[in-house]
C-alpha cells in the first residue's frame, strides 16, 4: 500500500452518518457567527490560551508537511506601540492616495481608515509569516513548496481556533508590511503574511451589516 514503514493507523474519532450531519450543521452555525472586528477590549488573554490557538494553527496541512511559518505573538506594549507607529504610517499613505478611488470606495461599508487603535488596544497581536524558504543547519537553503497556499491554511485554521474560544481577530494587512520583519528582528527567509490581533470585543463593539453568498452563489454540484 505504501513504500514507507513509516505509516501508523488513522486513529481520528468516527461518527455515525447522522452525528456527522448534525456536526456539519452545528459547525456551520457557531462558524457563521464569526465577524471580523475592530473595536477591541484591553482585557487580557493568558498566554497559554494564545499557544493552544497557534498549536492548532500549526496543525493545518502544508506542502511536504514543511510547516513554513512562524507565528509571532506579541502582548509587549512597546512592540505593539512600534507596530502600531508603523503601520498607521503606511496606512496613512494608503488612504491618502496610494489606494484607488474604487478601492476606497468598496471599503466604505467598514468604516476604515488610516488609524488602528486596535494595533495597541487588543491585548495580543499574532504576526503569521510565511517561510519563503528555510535555512539548514549548514547555512543552505532548503525549499518550502505551496507558501502561500500552506500559510493561508493555517491562517484559517487560527481565525477559527480564536473563534472557538470565543475570541475575536481580524485579519490586517497593513501595506506594504515589510516593517514587521524589522520590528519583530525575523531572518530574511520569512515574509510577514498577515497581522491578527485577538482579543475580546470591546463591550460597544459594532460590525457592519453583511451578507454571505448563498450556497447557489457559490457552490456548484456536478
Ligand atoms: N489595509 C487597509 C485597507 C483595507 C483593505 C482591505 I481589501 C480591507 O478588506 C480592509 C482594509 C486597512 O487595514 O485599513
Amino acid at each position: 500500500m505504501n513504500n514507507t514503514d513509516n505509516f501508523t493507523p488513522y486513529t481520528a474519532p468516527k461518527f455515525t452518518s447522522e452525528e456527522s450531519t448534525q456536526r456539519a450543521q452545528d459547525l456551520y452555525t457557531y462558524m457563521d457567527q464569526r465577524r471580523s472586528v475592530r473595536e477591541f477590549s484591553d482585557r487580557p488573554v493568558s498566554r497559554e490560551v494564545i499557544e493552544n490557538l497557534i498549536k492548532t494553527a500549526s496543525s493545518a496541512p502544508s506542502g511536504a508537511h514543511k510547516q513554513p511559518w512562524t507565528f509571532c505573538a506579541v502582548s509587549s506594549p512597546e512592540i505593539k506601540a512600534k507596530i502600531r507607529e508603523a503601520a498607521e504610517k503606511e496606512e496613512y499613505e494608503n488612504y491618502h492616495g496610494r489606494m484607488s478611488e474604487d478601492w476606497l470606495d468598496d471599503l466604505k461599508q467598514f468604516g476604515t481608515n488610516w488609524k488602528k487603535e486596535f494595533l495597541t488596544i487588543s491585548p495580543w497581536l499574532i504576526v503569521v509569516f510565511k517561510k519563503a524558504y528555510d535555512v539548514n543547519e549548514d547555512g543552505s537553503k532548503a525549499k518550502n513548496y505551496y507558501v502561500n497556499e500552506s500559510v493561508g491554511l493555517a491562517a484559517g485554521f487560527l481565525l477559527a481556533a480564536i473563534h472557538n474560544a470565543g475570541l475575536v481577530s481580524l485579519t490586517h494587512t497593513p501595506s506594504p508590511m515589510n516593517f514587521l520583519q524589522k520590528v519583530l528582528d525575523r531572518p530574511a527567509n520569512e515574509r510577514p503574511f498577515l497581522l491578527i490581533p485577538v482579543g475580546y470585543p470591546a463591550d460597544d463593539a459594532q460590525v457592519p451589516v453583511l451578507e454571505r453568498k448563498t450556497l447557489e452563489e457559490m457552490a456548484i454540484f456536478y
